[in-house]
């Protein structure tokens, strides 16, 4: 499936730095890992959490997933990150916790901060542990099949936070990656308000770059037909548009009689009209987006979810990673310049000064100490482990305490 925006190729949102360069000056990238990684954002409530438990259960199952395992009865082929630091019950077992390192409430108390506030604080200072985690990642990505990273319900603290950032560039750097955009269906079926959520889901899937999933959730209580039907036939939205009110639930999407409660003059024609214009600007995102429909509470659609996420999983592969290996390879070059050019300083100062120079001595140059202390630089010098502040509980190699 093609890439949106189409224009270009498909640019990660992160620089050189944060590729993992190999341990030689080779260019390529180590192989992907067997997991996919999978990133559950969506509006609050939608059911993100309601879904990764649905996930965690059925991908054991899945006959997609079991026929591609040795066996059925090897361990589980989810592992479960938890972000949210507010979420009394997450309706599955993570095996990654965000509560374990940073006590939200105590965070709150003590930064004097609101709820949202005390949210974005604890992912920060949950990502400035975020190396250890990825390595445990890391390992676990060669022995699972997914990945599922479930992210707290005010949508803008992950997607358009420092934090969200680097935990998504990082992910993406390091194993195949995909953004699943879980939709309440129930509470889309006004024009405005799935016109909203797909401004959203379009803004996010610009600002990540990753192969995107949009997911409509809950369709035991409302079918996603008619959201599948004003994606694919402009014609069929605007007809909703002109039946009543944008922000009143459509009859179209219902089944049901209109409200009545039509909006007149100005106000109607300036909504509709914008409401037609955003519809035509996302004709092109609608056209490159994998859609399925879900049940997170019956387990109805997943098996499409699966076929969606391995259809993502392969234009990671085609698109993003090649970006990455280029940006390696770029990474990588300029290192092997820099060694040979201090070599070249080296053996001059050698031979001027006829001996060998020892460290900060008289070949050493502000350029070796800039080199001594990238190459430190990169790697963590912490304590090495993510600790929990109430009961000092730290986590082990596993990810479970
Ligand atoms: N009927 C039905 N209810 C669902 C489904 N998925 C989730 N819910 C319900 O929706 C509500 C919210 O679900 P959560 O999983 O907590 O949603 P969330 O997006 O994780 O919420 P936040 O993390 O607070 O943003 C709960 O009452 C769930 O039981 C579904 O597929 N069908
Ligand atoms: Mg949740």
């Amino acid at each position: 499936m093609a890439q949106f925006p189409p224009s270009g190729p498909s640019v990660p949102p992160i620089d050189g730095s944060s590729v993992p360069s190999g341990p030689s000056s080779s260019s390529t990238l180590p192989e992907p890992p067997k997991a996919t990684s999978i990133l559950l954002i969506g509006m609050a409530g939608s059911g993100k959490s309601t879904f990764a438990g649905a996930l965690s259960r059925s991908a054991t199952t899945s006959e997609a997933v079991a026929s591609k395992s040795k066996s059925k009865d090897e361990e589980t082929q989810t592992y479960m990150v938890n972000l949210d630091p507010a979420v009394l019950k997450t309706g599955y077992e993570p095996n990654v916790d965000i509560r374990d390192t940073v006590d939200y409430k105590r965070v709150m108390e003590e930064y004097n901060l609101g709820p949202n506030g005390g949210i974005l604080t604890s992912l920060n200072l949950f990502t400035t542990k975020y190396d250890q985690v990825l390595s445990i990642l890391e390992r676990r990505a060669q022995e699972v099949e997914y990945i599922v990273h479930d992210t707290p319900g005010q949508i803008e603290i992950f997607t358009w936070s420092a934090s969200g950032s680097i935990i998504t560039s990082a992910l993406a750097s390091s194993m195949p990656t995909c953004v699943a955009y879980v939709i309440d269906t129930p509470r889309t079926t006004a024009p405005a308000t799935f016109m909203s959520n797909m401004l959203y889901a379009c803004s996010i899937m610009y600002k990540t770059r990753l192969p995107f999933i949009l997911v409509f959730n809950k369709t035991d209580v409302q079918p996603s037909a008619f959201a599948t039907e004003w994606m694919s036939d402009f014609e069929a939205f605007q007809a909703a548009l002109n039946e009543g009110n944008a922000t009143e639930p459509s009859s179209v999407a219902t089944n049901r009689p209109g409200s009545g409660r039509r909006r007149t003059g100005e106000d109607a024609g300036y909504i509709n009209s914008l409401m037609n214009s955003m519809a035509l600007v996302l004709d092109e995102f609608y056209s490159n987006l994998r859609t399925v429909s879900v049940s997170s509470v019956t387990g109805e659609g997943l098996p499409n979810f699966f076929k969606a996420v391995d259809e993502a999983r392969a234009e990671y592969l085609a698109d993003y990673r090649p970006e990455l290996e280029r940006l390696a390879k770029a990474k990588a070059e300029a290192r092997d310049k820099k060694k040979k050019q201090e070599l070249e300083r080296l053996m001059k100062d050698m031979k001027m000064g006829g001996a060998a120079p020892s460290r900060g001595g008289v070949g050493s140059t502000a350029g070796d100490q800039e080199e001594d202390e990238g190459s430190y630089g990169d790697r963590y010098e912490g304590d090495g482990q993510i600790i929990d502040p109430v009961s000092s509980k730290t986590l082990n190699s596993e990810g479970t305490d």
